[in-house]
């Protein structure tokens, strides 16, 4: 009797946890290392490869080089063994995050909501898992139907439906657009957050905020608020640092595609992998994923419309510009700069922050082929961006909630610059240009009055 208990006990623990298939970090830590030599990188490269540990940065062991900033994370069964030889090998190095466990329990608060989703009371300031969003997006299309409409992108892997929101008012002229997608990795959670976040911001300020008014006249707002759902939904129920996507290989012994390296640009030319246990791993083919197939469908069909494609990513606080393939800078590189610079001091506006803007290649300190930010500027699209939100790994992927506001609301300033650069130089109907053109007049009238009175 007692024993039948004990299994009807189990079985309901088990069906509480998931399974308990859930993937534990407890006592796990995330050390940052500074290789100072070829040796120092070997033995990380090696360690790395061997026990197949989870690379924070850079996303793959070929990237470790000498004085490059290493962040690793160590199960806690290698945890001293590592440190041992990191002291031996003298290789410097300081604990970011000394219990992995920890940090992710402490976002799990909300994960069980019974409450139904309203859009008066949804937080922002929290992670949200699949279903909530899914709901959210339903809200925001039944309750803005006067600027959004949601649009079904594609399909995931495992058959789940991608959508994004088109947001501007009716035209009858042919409107310019501007793309951001977030989440395409599954466990910078950061990154959907703030596409929430920013949807929520135009929703709400469309009509009050007058440059955005005027922009929504001729621009379409594109949003992908969360592109790799199955990757997404697997860091909520199984495993919390996750990043692909989760088409198996190999008969299943491993799984998932790195979305940003499986785009037909340079394709697993550099800086990924074609071993499917990699974090890398670019796919058995460039585009072979449905998850890109979908988007890139889009963006091809569009893309003599899109000015800017913007893509949310976390962490290391960049903002980055192609080409990750290759150290050329691309053809607007100038003038690439120029705007993202510009954003970049908007931002140090808002919360005294600031990100690094330049070419992937040569920021971010390792290289990548196949990413959608390369391939956007490769097939014409003037102006491509690939953000790297917060933070710069002391939390890294598990990104405390308190700072999911200032976050968002530093790269929404960022954002809503570029919005501004595209109602200057793209827009007809421009209140701006036509203020500032008779401030010129009216500037050109005082100079002459000033010198024929001086004379
Ligand atoms: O490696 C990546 O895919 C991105 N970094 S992340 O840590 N979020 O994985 C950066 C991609 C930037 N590359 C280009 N713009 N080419
Ligand atoms: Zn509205
Ligand atoms: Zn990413």
């Amino acid at each position: 009797m007692k024993s039948v208990a004990c299994i009807i006990c189990l079985l309901g623990s088990l069906l509480h946890e998931g399974f308990g298939l859930k993937v534990q970090y407890n006592g796990d830590e995330v050390l940052k290392i500074v290789p100072q030599n070829a040796q120092h990188a070997q033995y990380l490269q090696d360690i790395t490869t061997e026990l197949l540990l989870d690379l924070w940065k850079p996303p793959t062991p070929e990237a470790i080089h000498a004085g490059g900033e290493v962040h690793l994370r160590i199960p806690s069964s290698h945890v001293n063994q590592i440190k041992d030889s990191l002291l031996q090998y003298n290789i410097p190095h300081n604990v970011l995050i000394d219990n992995v466990q920890q940090l992710v329990d402490s976002h799990k608060v909300n994960e069980k909501t019974t409450t139904k989703v309203s859009l008066e009371t949804y937080n922002y300031t929290k992670y949200h898992p699949m279903d909530e969003i899914y709901e959210w997006m339903e809200q925001i299309k039944q309750r803005h139907g006067d600027v959004v409409t949601k649009h079904y992108l594609g399909q995931t892997y495992e058959r789940r439906s991608i959508y994004y929101f088109r947001i501007g008012y009716p035209s009858d002229k042919k409107k310019k657009i501007m793309f951001v997608d977030c989440g395409f990795h599954a466990r910078e959670w950061i990154s959907v957050a703030f596409c929430q976040w920013f949807v929520n911001e135009i929703v709400s300020t469309h009509r009050s905020n007058t440059v955005l008014n005027n922009v929504l006249k001729e621009v379409d707002l594109y949003i992908v608020p969360i592109f790799n759902v199955d990757g997404y939904i697997y860091t909520w129920t199984t495993e919390r640092l996750w990043r692909k996507n989760r088409a198996p290989f190999n008969n299943g012994s491993c799984y998932g595609v790195d979305l940003n390296r499986n785009f037909d640009v340079q394709w697993c030319t550099i800086g990924a992998s074609k071993d499917c246990n990699s974090n890398t791993f670019c796919g058995p083919s460039a585009t072979s994923e449905p998850e890109t197939k979908a988007l890139s469908g889009l963006i091809e069909a569009i893309k003599q419309d899109i000015i800017f494609y913007l893509t949310i990513h976390s962490y290391g606080k960049m903002i980055l510009l192609p080409y990750g393939y290759t150290l050329n800078l691309s053809k607007d590189h100038d003038l690439m700069m120029e705007v993202g610079k510009r954003a970049n001091a908007k931002m140090k506006e808002k919360h005294n922050n600031e990100y690094d803007v330049g070419a992937s290649s040569h920021v971010i300190g390792y290289f990548d082929s196949g990413s959608s930010g390369d391939w956007a500027t490769d097939i014409g699209i003037k102006f491509s961006y690939t953000f790297e939100l917060r933070d710069n790994g002391t939390y890294g992927f598990v990104l405390p909630e308190d700072q999911i506001k200032p976050t968002c609301e530093e790269t929404t300033t960022a954002i809503m610059s570029m919005v501004e650069y595209v109602n200057e130089k793209y827009l007809e109907n421009n209140a701006v240009v036509i203020r500032s053109l008779s401030i010129n007049v009216l500037l050109a009238i005082a100079m002459c009055l000033h010198s024929t009175l001086s004379s």
